[in-house]
């Protein structure tokens, strides 16, 4: 299935920056950013610009081929929504895809990200419509479904997925993926994390997910949405080498790169790309890139990344 669709030796791979950090008005009691919970987080107003753009090169230079950018918000505001939109222009601009994760949007909203040039928009369901009311009591699954609605109008492309490890059942997981498969389009990115049990949320003592459990909810994630991409997403860093490798087997193709998701830790780029050569996996080519020489450039800042020491380079033999 996942060979009759893509490459299986290539995954995409996605950089993440929190624009504005905290005190989240929403209750989701997996997150460190709501402002429900102490979770000892440094609170940050709305960053400026000119220092998205700075951390967007950074991500180039490491071989990133998208720059996702994220805000602890219910929904953008008016006065901030020109901010957000001359990121979305600036990251464009230097050749990079773009997402971006605001909360809930309204249709004149969703417009201007489509008309600045916003490639995705990252909105998750989560969990299940019967599971949902246990995690989140501020926002409805209905209203999650509208924002997406609006963005697929705006002809922007929908990442949409969900967390597992919040105490849902097996049921549960098997609904949030019915939800995801039966939206009019499927989503073209799909992003499927591990719970972060972050000190202070409700959920930080959660139990731990099966790790195959959580293998096969990629391989039915992969099957039932086969030209999608499926994002092996948050909670990397408390997997083992085996367990990821275990997981692009499965049919995962995409991965969040970089030394940080929002607030908390991601793999090492160094490790990752150890891991991708090892594995003989080379990073996706961005979608729609017309040119060669930025191909190249991502190529080289990919093998940057690596340590020349002693590991066998399986990408290349
Ligand atoms: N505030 C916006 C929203 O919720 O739509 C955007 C940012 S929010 C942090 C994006 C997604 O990150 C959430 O929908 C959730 O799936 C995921 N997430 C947040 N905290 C997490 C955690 N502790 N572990 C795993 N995933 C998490
Ligand atoms: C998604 O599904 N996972 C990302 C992204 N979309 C925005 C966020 C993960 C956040 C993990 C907790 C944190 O770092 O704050
Ligand atoms: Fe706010 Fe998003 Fe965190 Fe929910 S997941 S508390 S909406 S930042």
């Amino acid at each position: 299935m996942h060979r009759q669709h893509f490459n299986a030796n290539r995954v995409q791979v996605s950089t993440l920056l929190s624009i504005k950090t905290g005190a989240c008005p929403e209750d989701c009691k997996y997150c460190p950013q709501s402002g429900h919970y102490n979770t000892g987080l440094d609170k940050e107003k709305l960053m400026e610009v000119q220092k998205v753009l700075d951390e967007a090169k950074r991500a180039k230079e490491i071989g990133s081929t998208r720059f996702c950018m994220g805000a602890a918000w219910k929904h953008p505001s008016a006065k901030d929504l020109p901010y957000v939109l001359e990121m979305v222009k600036g990251v464009k601009a230097m050749g990079m895809e773009t997402c971006m994760t605001l909360g809930k949007l309204d249709e004149a909203q969703t417009k201007a990200l489509a008309d600045a040039g916003l490639d995705y928009y990252n909105h998750n369901l989560d969990t299940s419509p019967e599971f949902y009311g246990n995690i989140i009591t501020t926002r409805t699954y209905a209203e999650r479904l509208q924002t997406l609605s609006y963005v697929r109008d705006a002809g922007m492309k929908i990442c949409s997925g969900g967390i597992l490890g919040m105490g849902e059942s097996i049921a549960d997981r098997a609904g949030l993926l019915i939800q995801l498969a039966n939206l009019p389009e499927h989503p073209e990115s799909v992003p499927i994390n591990m719970l972060v049990k972050v000190e202070g949320t409700p959920l930080e003592n959660a139990e731990d997910v099966d790790p195959f459990d959580f293998i096969r909810m990629l391989a039915v994630a992969r099957i039932m949405m086969p030209k999608s991409h499926v994002r092996l997403s948050a909670g990397r860093e408390q997997m083992n080498e085996q367990m990821q490798s275990l997981a692009f087997l499965a049919g995962a193709n995409s991965i969040f790169y970089g030394e940080k998701l929002l607030t908390t830790a991601n793999p090492q780029a160094d490790k990752d790309m150890q891991l991708f050569a090892r594995l003989g996996i080379k990073p996706e080519a961005r979608e729609e890139y017309a040119d060669e020489v930025h191909q190249a450039a991502i190529e080289h800042a990919i093998i940057e990344q690596r340590d020349a020491s002693l590991f066998y380079d399986a990408a290349t033999h």
